[in-house]
């Protein structure tokens, strides 16, 4: 028998929907830096100019919002998350990333999710510069994860020990969201 592809409780829909908890951030690609900090051996802020000159990776995923929906097939360039772990090297302590969106978002993602191969900073999707509203110019994309997992207006990347929540994760989303064991809430 072959996998199923689609998650429980999920139905697919042609493109991603738009999620905002406020308005699209301005994008200045001049300005911006990417800050890896917290419990790690090496912080660096990375320009988008350093980000590029960093391996570039391309992947194709599937990524199921927790309101029910699924977009299949999607493509995304830029760097892996093991990229970034190789440049900061967490300490043994690190369990949680937390991703900063630059509008004030946050997601607390595990590490083991956020270490695997298809994690992404995403660059590009579907062959074009990130557009504006899907997180321009850098999300990050945890495949394994449900949506609101994958950050947009990605600004900074916080490893730490401590259990550590973030926008949804505070109103009783689930801390890990894994969309195959139907994650959703915190029970
Ligand atoms: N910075 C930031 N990232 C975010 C969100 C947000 O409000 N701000 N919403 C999340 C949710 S709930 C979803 S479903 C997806 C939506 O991604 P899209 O707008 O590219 O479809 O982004 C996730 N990442
Ligand atoms: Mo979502």
């Amino acid at each position: 028998m072959t996998e199923p592809r689609l998650p429980p409780g999920q139905r697919w829909v042609d493109r991603l929907i738009v999620y905002d908890i406020a308005a699209v951030p301005p994008v200045d690609p001049q300005g911006f830096s990417l800050r890896l900090f917290g419990d790690v051996d090496r912080p660096i802020d990375l320009s988008l100019a350093a980000l590029s000159r960093l391996p570039q990776v391309e992947a194709a995923c599937d990524l199921h919002c927790v309101t029910h929906w699924s977009v299949r097939d999607l493509h995304f360039a830029g760097v892996s998350a093991r990229t970034i772990l190789d440049l900061v090297r967490p300490t043994a302590s690190v369990a949680l990333v937390i991703a900063h969106g630059r509008e004030g978002y946050r997601t607390n993602v595990p590490y083991d999710h956020f270490a695997r191969e298809e994690t992404l900073l995403a660059l590009e999707m579907n062959g074009e510069p990130l557009a504006a509203e899907h997180g321009a110019p850098l999300r990050l994309v945890v495949p394994s994860l449900y949506l609101w997992k994958s950050a947009k207006y990605l600004c900074a990347l916080e490893f730490t020990g401590a259990m550590r929540r973030g926008t949804w994760e505070e109103a009783g989303y689930h801390d890990v969201g894994d969309p195959w064991r139907e994650e959703r809430f915190r029970r």
